[in-house]
C-alpha cells in the first residue's frame, strides 16, 4: 500500500543522507518534497502540516546541521516523527474480564468477520482460549462464513437463531464460554451500510450488556480518507477502544492509514495484511515508519522467521551445514518453509534496502521460476537429490522431461547448487557455525 509513497520518501531522504554537508536551504527542499509526497499519498493536509513543521523545526535545530552525518540525523527525525504520528493513542490490547469479551464493530464489508477468526487466531497464539461469536441475526450467511472459518481454526463459534437479537446473542456467548471454560469472547457483529443511528443504539445496547474490554472498529483501509471520517463519526457515538486497519495490502495510496491515529486519537491496534487468516500484524509505528522510509522492518521479518521456522529443524539443518551434508532435499524443504512465510515482496520489502528489489523477486515467482526450482527437484530420485555429482547427461534428460522443464533449466539449477556448497564449505573451514540467512 505505501509504495509509491515509500519510493518518494527513500529518493528524498537519500538525496539528503548522500552529501557531505547539509544546510537549512537543504532541510528545505527536502521537506518541500515531503510535504507533497505525503500530499500525494492522500494524508490529511492538516497532519501533513504539522508533521513538515515538526521535522524542520528540530532538523534546522544547531547542533543537527553542523554535525558530520546531518542527513542521517535528518532521517532520523523524520523516523521519529513519523513514528510519532502513526503510534497516537494507547495501542495495548486490554483483556480484563473472564471473559475478556471483544467486540468488533464496522460498515459493511470492512472485514470484520475476517479479522474476528484473524484476532482468535493470533490470541491462540499467545496462550488463551477464544470463542468466537456469530452476532449477526440478519443474515444467516453472515453466521455461516464466521463457522466456517472458525472450523478452519478448529475453534468454536456461537450461534444462534436468524432474529436473535444481538445483545442476546452477545450473552449468551458469554454464558456459553464460561460453561465451557473460554477465557476469550470475540462478538462478531452486522455490518451496515452507513453510520445511522440504528447501528449506535445496537452497539451502546452490547456495551451495557456485555461490557467489552475492548470494542475495535474495523476500517477498511483502502477507502482513503472516507476511512478517517468514518472512525471520526463511530468515536463520536459510541465508546470505540481502537482500531483495525484491514487491506493495508491492497494498492490504495495509504494516506488514510498514516493519519487516521492523528486525525481522531484511536490508536491503531492491529493491521490486516491479506485475506488469508495468517494476514494479520500487530500495530507497530516504528516498525511500520521503518518500512515506509525504506529502512526495512527486521524485527517483524525474524519475527516471522521465528513462527513459520522449526526450531528443532534449524538446528538439524545447521548441523548439516556444518558436516557440509546440506542436499537438494534440504533446499527444497527449506524453499517451502520460505513459502510458508507470506508473499515474497512482503518480505523483501522488510529487509533494509531490498524494498526495491521486492516487485522483481514476486515477478520470479509469480512467472514460476520457484515452482520450477521445485519441480526439478522433486523429479529427481532421492540419491541424485543427495548426490547432485551422479547427474549426468541422460539423467538431466530424464529430470527435466519428468519436471515439465527444460535441459539448461537443470544445469541451471544443479550448477547454482554447487556454488552454493563451495559457498558453505568455505563458511564452514573458515571456522564459522554454518547457518543459513534466516536461522539463528
Ligand atoms: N486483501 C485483504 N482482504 C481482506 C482483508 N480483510 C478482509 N478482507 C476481505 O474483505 C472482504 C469482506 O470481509 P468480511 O470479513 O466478510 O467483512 P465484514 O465486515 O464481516 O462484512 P459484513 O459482515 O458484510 O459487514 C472479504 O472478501 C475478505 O476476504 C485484508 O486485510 N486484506
Ligand atoms: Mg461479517
Amino acid at each position: 500500500m505505501f509504495d509509491a509513497l515509500s519510493e518518494r520518501l527513500h529518493d528524498v531522504l537519500g538525496r539528503l543522507t548522500g552529501r557531505g554537508r547539509v544546510t537549512e536551504a537543504d532541510v528545505d527542499a527536502a521537506m518541500r518534497e515531503v510535504r507533497l509526497a505525503l500530499l500525494e499519498a492522500d494524508v490529511n493536509f492538516r497532519v501533513v502540516k504539522d508533521f513538515v513543521a515538526r521535522v524542520r523545526q528540530r532538523a534546522i535545530g544547531a547542533q543537527v546541521l553542523d554535525s558530520l552525518n546531518a542527513g542521517q540525523q535528518v532521517v532520523k527525525i523524520v523516523h521519529e516523527e513519523l513514528t510519532a504520528l502513526l503510534g497516537a493513542g494507547d495501542r495495548s490490547l486490554h483483556l480484563s474480564g473472564s471473559p475478556a469479551v471483544l467486540v468488533l464493530v464496522g460498515l459493511q464489508g470492512s472485514g470484520k468477520t475476517t479479522t474476528a477468526a484473524k484476532l482468535a487466531r493470533h490470541l491462540v497464539r499467545q496462550g488463551r482460549r477464544p470463542l468466537l461469536v456469530a452476532a449477526d441475526p440478519y443474515r444467516p450467511a453472515a453466521v455461516e462464513q464466521l463457522v466456517a472459518l472458525g472450523r478452519s481454526l478448529e475453534l468454536p463459534v456461537h450461534q444462534a437463531p436468524t432474529g436473535t437479537p444481538v445483545v442476546e446473542i452477545a450473552r449468551g456467548g458469554v454464558a456459553e464460554a464460561r460453561r465451557s471454560g473460554r477465557d476469550t469472547v470475540i462478538v462478531d457483529t452486522a455490518g451496515r451500510l452507513n453510520v445511522d443511528a440504528a447501528l449506535m443504539a445496537e452497539i451502546s445496547a452490547l456495551e451495557a450488556a456485555v461490557h467489552p474490554a475492548e470494542t475495535l472498529l474495523v476500517v477498511d483501509a483502502m477507502i482513503g480518507q472516507e476511512a478517517v471520517a468514518i472512525a471520526e463519526a463511530f468515536r463520536a457515538a459510541v465508546p470505540v477502544t481502537g482500531l483495525v486497519l484491514t487491506k493495508i495490502d491492497g494498492d490504495a495510496r495509504g494516506g488514510a492509514a498514516l493519519s487516521i491515529s492523528a486525525v481522531t486519537g484511536l490508536a491503531v491496534k492491529f493491521m490486516g495484511t491479506g485475506e488469508k487468516m495468517d494476514g494479520l500484524e500487530v500495530f507497530h509505528p516504528d516498525r511500520l515508519a521503518g518500512r515506509i522510509l525504506g529502512m526495512g522492518d527486521v524485527v517483524t521479518l525474524a519475527e516471522r522467521a521465528q513462527e513459520t521456522f522449526d526450531a528443532q529443524q534449524q538446528a538439524k539443518l545447521a548441523e548439516k551445514l556444518r558436516r557440509n551434508a546440506f542436499t537438494l532435499e534440504d533446499f527444497l524443504e527449506q524453499m517451502q518453509q520460505l513459502k510458508k512465510m507470506g508473499p515474497v515482496d512482503q518480505l523483501l520489502g522488510m529487509i533494509p534496502g531490498m524494498g526495491g528489489l521486492a516487485k522483481q523477486a514476486q515477478g520470479a515467482v509469480d512467472g514460476g521460476e520457484m515452482k520450477c526450482i521445485e519441480a526439478i527437484i522433486q523429479a529427481m530420485t532421492p540419491a541424485e537429490r543427495r548426490e547432485p555429482a551422479i547427474l549426468n547427461g541422460s539423467r538431466r534428460r530424464r529430470i527435466a522431461t519428468g519436471s515439465g522443464t527444460s535441459l539448461p533449466d537443470v544445469n541451471r539449477l544443479v550448477k547454482q547448487f554447487g556454488e552454493m556448497q563451495k559457498l558453505m564449505k568455505q563458511l564452514g573451514t573458515a571456522g564459522r557455525r554454518g547457518a543459513l540467512p534466516l536461522s539463528r
